[in-house]
């Protein structure tokens, strides 16, 4: 369980959000596997999100955890709720090429049934099948907004695109774009060789 508590909001009448572009000094370089979460991502919002194992099991003990395990763990405490941009890679899967995301940390506060703080990166990539189980790597760059409750989930649907598409402006930037060559995600040519 999440040892934060969701704080109570106000519905949003409307999908109008502001957004930032914030960056983060140090970017979180995150390592979890994906595992399942509702499914709604696809079924009912149209956006899949990759939702990464966060060890809340683990919360009184973290020292049991391995250092990137923990790093989740850490991120997932510590970081403000809401919706941020950065680079990923489902660094086992079939497709491992590195691309750009858009990210929620937080409750999903428009729905009731959350209890604990997910991180699901939405990445910009048509994948041509699922990839539950792989690892997924990723580095965050930025803050884009807090997580907003709505009162119609259709005015979510709205802010998320919206969300994608301020992100893959802001990744587009010659020093975020870099970002996607860091060493940290696996290379194949490295892998062969
Ligand atoms: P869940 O609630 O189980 O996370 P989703 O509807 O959010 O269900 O679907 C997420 C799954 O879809 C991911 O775990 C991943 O395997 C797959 N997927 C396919 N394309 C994408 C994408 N572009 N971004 C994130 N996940 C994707
Ligand atoms: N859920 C919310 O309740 N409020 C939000 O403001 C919100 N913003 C999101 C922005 C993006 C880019 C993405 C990918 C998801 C967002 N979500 C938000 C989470 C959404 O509710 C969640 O992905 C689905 O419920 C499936 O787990
Ligand atoms: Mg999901």
């Amino acid at each position: 369980m999440a040892e934060e508590k969701a704080e109570e909001k106000v519905a949003l009448q409307d999908s109008k959000v502001e957004r930032s572009r914030r960056a983060l000094e140090p970017m979180p370089h995150l390592r979890a596997q994906v595992v399942r979460g509702f499914g709604r991502g696809s079924k009912l919002l149209g956006f899949p999100t990759a939702n990464m194992n966060v060890r809340w099991d683990f919360m009184e003990t973290p020292e049991k955890l391995t250092p990137e395990e923990r790093d989740v763990l850490d991120f997932a405490r510590s970081c403000e709720p809401g919706i941020y941009y950065g680079w990923a890679q489902g660094s086992n899967g079939a497709d491992s090429g590195v691309y750009k995301t858009a990210m929620s940390v937080g409750w999903n506060p428009t729905f009731p049934d959350v209890k604990a703080k997910t991180i699901e990166p939405w990445i910009l990539h048509d994948y041509a099948e699922d990839f539950y189980d792989c690892e997924l790597r990723l580095i965050v760059c930025g803050f884009v907004r807090p997580e907003a409750k709505f009162a119609d989930f259709k005015d979510l649907i709205v802010a998320i695109r919206e969300d994608g598409d301020f992100c893959r402006e802001t990744l587009e930037t010659a020093e975020l774009a870099a970002i996607a060559k860091d060493l940290f995600f696996v290379s194949k040519e490295a892998e062969v060789a």
